[in-house]
């Protein structure tokens, strides 16, 4: 068996509602909604936990809204700020491991086997972020700790707000026999009604049908979720959202002067570059060049477009632009490289574009 890792989800509570009342005392302990206009077409982006007592939540129309609670507080959304504490919460991560993937503005994933003993150790270490968090950004959080991303994101929404859960493999198989369907990985509206139409309502009902008649009914998915309902979820923790730049240098076999094939050898590393990038749906501004010159002195030479790149192509004629700017072809080169950088990329992964484009 593979070594049992260490998950923490962390998901802020109330994100957008809770940063409007902290910078408003007037909202605090009220109903508060952030999203459009209640008068016009305007949707819930979020809303307070004392708005979640009259039945008010994400993506409802805002004329719902009042007409559940009339004395909801609106509040237009400060993407801004939400940005900007978003990035000041993954700086607190990295401060405990890069392992840290993002999945939306107010959610990360973080793998800590590394940095931690066993689950004691593990919820120290959440309890610890929390409080970080709040320290920081007078903001709460909710963390859950287990050795799959499936459990660590329920652990995280059992007890919000402001709450903990570590579900390790003894007590797993408990709680994911209780847990509503709805709340499994991949589970929407849809497929819940289908899931509740074949008789399964919880993840014991998961189990018991079986994985044949699952992949029968859900194709390859229904494997996947067989497999959450046994508490198995092999995904692992990628940290590449939060990568800076993307590189790669090499070594000549030998020492060359000769420019044409200084640039078939960079152009190699572009194409590669290309494939990288892609692979990872990112796309960069900054082109840097890096030469190594026969008596191991190394510069770079760098260039920002207007547009980011993902294209070897374009890569390359940038690249010959910044040969120029260096002594390629009079001085003989041991190393060259590349590096993108400055990436513009759905960075947050942000998950709720369709009900922001709504506002
Ligand atoms: P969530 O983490 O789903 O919600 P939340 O943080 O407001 O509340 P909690 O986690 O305590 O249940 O989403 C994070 C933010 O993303 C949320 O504050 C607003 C935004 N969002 C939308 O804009 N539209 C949506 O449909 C959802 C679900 C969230
Ligand atoms: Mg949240």
């Amino acid at each position: 068996m593979d070594e049992l890792r260490q998950i923490i989800h962390i998901d802020m509570d109330a994100f957008y509602a809770s940063i409007e009342q902290r910078d408003n005392p007037k909202l605090r302990g009220k109903p508060v909604a952030v999203g459009g206009d209640p008068k016009g077409r305007g949707v819930v982006m979020t809303c307070s936990y004392e708005a979640r007592k009259y039945g008010i939540h994400s993506a409802m129309p805002a004329k719902k809204a009042l007409t559940l609670c009339p004395q909801v507080v609106f509040v237009r959304p400060r993407f801004y700020v939400y940005i900007e504490i978003s990035n000041h919460i993954k700086e607190i991560f990295y401060q405990y491991t890069d392992l840290v993937q993002p999945m939306s503005l107010d959610e990360a994933y973080l793998d800590i086997t590394e940095i931690s003993n066993d689950f004691t150790s593990a919820k120290l270490i959440a309890e610890e972020i929390l409080f970080e968090i709040y320290k920081q950004t007078k903001l709460t959080a909710s963390a859950g700790i287990s050795f799959n991303k499936f459990l660590a994101k329920v652990g995280s929404d059992y007890n919000k707000p402001n709450g903990l859960t570590l579900i390790t493999p003894e007590n797993a198989d408990e709680f994911i026999d209780r847990l509503p369907i709805g709340k499994f990985f991949g589970v929407g509206k849809v497929t819940e009604k289908k899931m509740i139409e074949l008789g399964i309502h919880t993840g014991a009902d998961l189990k018991n049908f079986g994985l044949k008649n699952l992949k029968r009914h859900f194709g390859k998915s229904g494997e996947y979720f067989y497999n959450c309902a046994i508490g198995i979820d092999a995904r692992t923790v990628s940290s590449h959202w939060s990568r800076k730049s993307l590189g790669m240098q090499r070594t000549l076999g030998k020492d060359i002067d000769n420019k044409e094939e200084i640039i078939s050898f960079l152009e190699k590393i572009a194409l590669k570059i290309e494939e990288h990038l892609k692979d990872k749906k990112l796309k960069g501004k900054t082109i840097t060049l890096k030469v190594r010159y026969y008596n191991f002195h190394t510069l770079t030479r760098s260039i920002t477009l207007k547009e980011a790149v993902d294209n070897g192509k374009i890569i390359i004629e940038n690249i010959k632009k910044l040969l120029d700017k260096t002594e390629v072809g009079k001085k003989k080169v041991r190393l060259l490289g590349i590096t993108i950088s400055n990436f513009i990329r759905n960075q947050y992964g942000v998950k709720y574009k369709q009900s922001m484009l709504k506002i």
